[in-house]
């Protein structure tokens, strides 16, 4: 009998792309009766095209509008108080400037680490806030965050029929798992002209967030955060009402295109990083992606990075390997791979560095 979990795509066709992506949705509400289609679908999803948008996940509202409402309040401090919290290096309060080698996006943010072990980093990170009661909030969103990042990963592993199914998770959930939370802060782009003048992140957009006309208006498009693919294993996607991302898809020639994904505040965006493209030996996709901010409103969007410990060796599960689909990446440790990535600019095919040709 087919299976009673709803397989959609979404076709999203505006913000100046191109129209014939088709973003593919899986809904996990059906997961207790429906476990093995749910885990092919996310399995299909993630080898097709390493996106997805995920729905029926189960996270319950409120740890994310309590986060949301925190950092609406430290975006919305004055600049001077919100640099207290950085500068990211990597960790910490950013302005516009993304990594160590000259990238820029109009953007600000919060890094955070989000080991629970590591919770004395994030201290000084947000000392400019309550710092108890911020850190708490951050807590039990990313306890959320892991719950899920570890069932999609179950997922993916019983849908790839890893003779481990729990490999990938056990990796994000050992106690020294270097995962992070980024909060991302992207203002209004209709006062286009103030913002070029104004060096400070000073981005009051945030607290009115109210356009005239209600909706997404489109002006110049500018670069929020550029073009890049995530280094980690899996990244959880969660935004407010504002468009913006855009995913680097086939359409249906099989032309890749950008494609921009329609905003949906109740969501989780699923994507594939680097290193579960590594551990797949490539059966999975590490998405390039971006940001293209093009609304009257601000876009506020909270990721989540599930990573492996610093000394972890990334290396293909032999169950990825096969005659026609040989060795692809010599093995490495996430350490070796973090030192590779901060040398490099953030558009840089990274992974490719570690092929074996
Ligand atoms: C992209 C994904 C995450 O946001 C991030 C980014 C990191 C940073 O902002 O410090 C990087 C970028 C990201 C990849 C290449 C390097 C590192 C900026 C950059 C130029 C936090 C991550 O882990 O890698």
């Amino acid at each position: 009998a087919a299976p009673a979990v709803a397989a959609t795509a979404t076709a999203a066709s505006h913000g100046g792309c191109g129209g014939g992506g088709v973003i593919a949705t899986v809904d996990m509400s059906s997961l207790a009766t429906e476990r093995g289609a749910v885990a092919r679908q996310v399995a299909r999803a993630c080898a097709a095209h390493g996106f997805f948008r995920c729905v029926g996940h189960g996270v319950p509202p409120a740890p994310a509008a309590r986060l949301d409402a925190a950092t609406a309040a430290f975006f919305a401090m004055a600049p001077g108080d919100k640099q207290r919290a950085g500068p990211a290096s990597p960790l910490g309060y950013g302005c516009r400037s993304i990594g160590f080698n000259g990238d820029v996006g109009e953007l600000e943010y919060l890094l955070l680490h989000a080991n629970p072990a590591a919770v004395a980093h994030r201290a000084r990170t947000i000392d400019a806030m309550d710092p108890s009661r911020f850190s708490a909030i951050v807590n039990e969103y990313i306890e959320a965050m892991k719950q899920l990042a570890c069932e999609i990963l179950d997922l993916l592993g019983e849908g790839l029929g890893l003779k481990d199914p729990r490999y990938f998770s056990k990796l994000t959930t050992n106690a020294d798992s270097d995962c992070l939370l980024r909060i991302n802060h992207y203002p209004s782009s209709c006062n286009v002209h103030k913002l070029d003048h104004d060096d400070q992140c000073n981005f009051k957009s945030l607290v009115s967030t109210k356009a005239s006309n209600g909706g997404n208006l489109m002006a110049g498009g500018r670069i929020g955060f550029g073009e890049h693919s995530d280094p980690q294993i899996l990244s959880l996607l969660r935004a407010n009402d504002v468009d913006g991302l855009q995913v680097f898809l086939p359409d249906h020639d099989g032309k890749e295109m950008w494609v921009q994904v329609p905003s949906d505040p109740s969501a989780i965006f699923v994507n594939v990083g680097d290193l579960l493209q590594a551990l797949t030996n490539g059966r999975l996709i590490s998405i390039r992606h971006r940001v293209i901010a093009t609304a009257c409103r601000p876009r506020l969007s909270t990721i989540y990075f599930a990573s492996p410990p610093m000394h972890a060796r990334i290396s293909a599960l032999p169950e990825t390997i096969t005659a026609s689909n040989p060795r692809r990446y010599r093995s490495f440790t996430w350490a070796e791979y973090k030192t590779t990535m901060y040398s490099l600019r953030l558009s840089h095919s990274r992974l490719e560095l570690f092929n074996i040709d």
